[in-house]
């Protein structure tokens, strides 16, 4: 039988905290390549090189049937016009689904289809989860002004696979428009920052 520190964590919905669990810091310095503003990019990382947000993760067994889940907290803050965001991934088990609580803050998902590039930007708030299916890119986006918490929650064998993200990025990107997220093509963004 599983002693009980393995079968229950205690988190901090606020902080995203898991009392005993280290967590994972991800800085600016880690998203190069990720912000659509390379100006604004290189002169926030000038300026500091903020935390963007912690992932802490509880991974007990790596059997066939067991789930990890992890508890991630993302700032709030842009670069340029683009909010802040995680790395974003495919799971290396391309069937692997998650599903997404919110527990503070606002955000969304960027949910990407890795086969058809369809784009879907869905909301992430405390008291809803969001579903990511398999085969479908993942990134979570901080829309508010508070941190963001939420709970990720996924097969054992999920597995994380950051390489082909890093490649080519999501096709879109999630921006602030008229003080709200807009998802826009990251080429027409691109066009825009060029012009
Ligand atoms: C999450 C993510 C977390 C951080 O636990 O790992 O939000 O995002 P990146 O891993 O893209 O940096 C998850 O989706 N796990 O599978
Ligand atoms: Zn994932």
């Amino acid at each position: 039988m599983h002693s009980i520190a393995q079968l229950l964590s205690c988190f901090d919905p606020v902080t995203g905290n898991i009392a005993g669990v280290p967590a994972t810091q991800r800085r600016l310095e880690d998203l190069r390549g990720c912000f659509a503003d390379a100006a604004a990019y290189e002169a926030a990382l000038a300026a500091g090189n903020p935390l963007l947000y912690r992932v802490a993760s509880v991974e007990p067994a790596a059997g066939p049937g067991d789930l990890h889940y992890g508890v991630g907290c993302l700032m709030p803050g842009k670069i340029g016009a683009e909010y802040f965001l995680t790395k974003g991934h495919l799971h290396s088990w391309r069937q692997a689904a998650e599903i997404y609580i919110g527990l503070a803050g606002e955000g969304v998902m960027l949910l990407e289809d890795e086969s058809s590039g369809e784009s879907r930007m869905v909301p992430l708030r405390p008291h809803q989860a969001v579903y990511v299916p398999g085969h479908t890119a993942h990134r979570t986006i901080n829309t508010g002004t508070m941190p963001l918490t939420y709970v990720g929650i996924y097969p054992a064998h999920a597995g994380h696979d950051y390489a082909a993200i890093a490649r080519r990025n999501f096709r879109c990107a999630v921006i602030e428009q008229d003080g709200h997220p807009v998802m826009i093509e990251r080429s027409e963004l691109l066009k825009t920052l060029a012009s």
